[in-house]
């Protein structure tokens, strides 16, 4: 535990050594800022931005250093497995979303039907994105987006996500007055970035516009999007084992960009030693999760280790984080014991 802990230190301090000499770089980029800004413009409107949005929208757009200290220090980087569910599936975030729920419980049971997606899992999501509604951000997301899109870390992603929000302005689809929300792009009750909001938000009370800082739009859209995505209401998420040691590496999933070697539960029988305490069909199709050893140096291999279904995967479509999906299926499955 102490070395552990020690570890996990030395961590910190190197990411706060690395994010001191970077620096000198980040703020004395100001003018190639404002050159990629030009760039960028003559780009969206050839991407099909009108000129006068373009010009509009990014008139104000100016680079924010701290959105790369962000980018560079968030806790799936760092916060062992533990330690991040922990955080964000006490006690009090399950009493606030049993409050929410005894609030807008019409609205909510409403949603689950029609799109089939379990309330305990929209409030899950929407307690791990914002703590329901509470940290919605304040950053400006064009500035966001742009400062994003000007480093090279994921120049080509932030970009597309720019444009796309350009013609969600375009299309009036979004007034720019409210484009407040987190450091990476992110808005509304659930966080979305635009694209999701392009593919996936619902006007649901049908008052022309799309409120995502609302109850009613933001959950329809959220579950319109995990509906769409293949969510299959009522079966498993994922389930915590105990692995033997005579697991082969390969079965050893600890990146989130892509889960291998999926095999049926029961193949995987003589490697996981309380197999006989699992409930859970034997038949679906799994797969194994080992999410600290990249990032923890030392980690045990095989501690903490699940087995993960195709929903898991979903809640990986919506943020491509091992610990964030285990976070949001764990809060779900408090709520069910409450609700
Ligand atoms: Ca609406």
């Amino acid at each position: 535990m102490l070395i552990k802990k020690m570890v996990k230190k030395l961590i910190n301090i190197y990411i706060f050594v690395m994010l001191c000499f970077s620096q000198s770089s980040v703020f004395g980029s100001n003018s190639d800022f404002n050159t990629w800004v030009i760039d960028f413009k003559k780009y969206a409107v050839k991407s099909g931005v009108s000129k006068k949005v373009a010009d509009d929208v990014m008139s104000n757009a100016i680079f924010l250093p701290k959105v790369i200290k962000y980018d560079r220090f968030q806790p799936e980087f760092y916060e062992d497995t533990y330690t991040y569910i922990k955080k964000r599936t006490n006690k009090n975030k399950i009493k606030k979303g049993l409050a929410l729920y005894k609030k807008e419980k019409i609205t909510i049971d409403k949603i689950e039907k029609e799109f089939l997606i379990e309330k305990e899992l929209l409030l899950a999501f929407m307690g791990i994105e914002t703590n329901y509604g509470k940290y919605l951000g304040k950053m400006d997301i064009v500035s966001s987006l742009a400062t994003l899109s000007f480093d090279k870390r994921r120049s080509e992603f932030f970009t597309k996500e720019l444009i796309i929000l350009l013609k969600l302005v375009d299309q009036k689809i979004i007034d720019k007055k409210i484009l407040f929300g987190s450091w990476a792009g992110a808005f509304g009750n659930f966080q979305f970035m635009p694209r999701t909001i392009q593919n996936y938000a619902i006007d649901y009370n049908k008052n022309t516009t799309i409120e995502l800082k609302e109850t009613e739009d933001s959950f329809a859209s959220a579950a319109n999007y995990l509906n769409k995505i293949g969510w299959k209401k009522d079966t498993p998420c994922f389930t915590k084992i105990k692995l033997n040691n005579n697991i082969p590496n390969k079965y050893l999933n600890s990146s989130a960009a892509n889960i291998n070697n999926k095999k049926k539960v029961k193949y995987f029988k003589k490697y996981i030693e309380n197999f006989d305490e699992l409930k859970i069909d034997t038949n679906l199709e799994a797969a194994i999760i080992t999410p600290d050893i990249d990032i923890i140096p030392g980690a045990n291999t095989y501690t903490p280790a699940y087995l993960v279904f195709a929903n898991y995967e979903k809640v990986l479509n919506w943020n491509r984080s091992l610990r964030f999906a285990l976070a949001v299926c764990t809060l779900k499955n408090n709520f069910k014991n409450e609700i």
